[in-house]
């Protein structure tokens, strides 16, 4: 089972499109483990986008970021950092495939409504950066047999 950090940015959350992006990861089969508002701060959104540090777009992306509240979500399960990757769909919602969060939500090239990490160690990186370890609950659901890695 792998864990990885789900952000709905500013976009998802001023378009009130909280629920129906959470809506896609739940359905796909993904358990919720921490969910969290929360206000970003620079420097969070400066530890966050650190592989991004000096390209062009990096102080936009920083103050897009910082500019209102996020909901961040930590999810588990099979495959979880690629499967929540293709979920999501291509950077930006002008290319992202129909069907995908981005895809179908968006249109923008620089507002794209949803961050999911893109490695095992980015996700463990990103989900310390934004959860203790206590907000991450470790629970049953009754379909896990159904959901869990053969
Ligand atoms: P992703 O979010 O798909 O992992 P990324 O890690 O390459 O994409 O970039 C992080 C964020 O930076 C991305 O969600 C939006 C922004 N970004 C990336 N490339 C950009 C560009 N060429 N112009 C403007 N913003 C960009
Ligand atoms: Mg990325």
């Amino acid at each position: 089972m792998e864990r990885t950090l789900i952000l709905l940015k500013p976009d998802a959350v001023q378009r009130r499109l909280i629920g129906s992006i959470t809506s896609r990861f739940e359905r796909k089969g993904l358990k919720v483990l921490a969910m969290k508002m929360m206000q970003i701060s620079p420097e969070l959104a400066a530890q966050h986008y650190d592989a991004h540090h000096g390209k062009p777009f990096y102080d936009g992306l920083v103050q897009f970021m910082t500019s209102g509240p996020v909901v961040a979500l930590a999810l588990e399960g099979n495959k979880a950092i690629s499967v929540c990757r293709k979920l999501m769909g291509a950077t930006f919602g002008c290319d992202a495939e129909a069907g995908t969060i981005r895809g179908d939500f968006g249109i923008s090239d620089g507002f794209n409504l949803v961050h999911g990490s893109d490695s095992a160690e980015t996700a463990s990186r990103e989900l310390e950066l934004f959860f203790s370890p206590e907000e991450m609950i470790d629970y049953s659901l009754i379909d896990d047999s159904f959901n869990a890695a053969e």
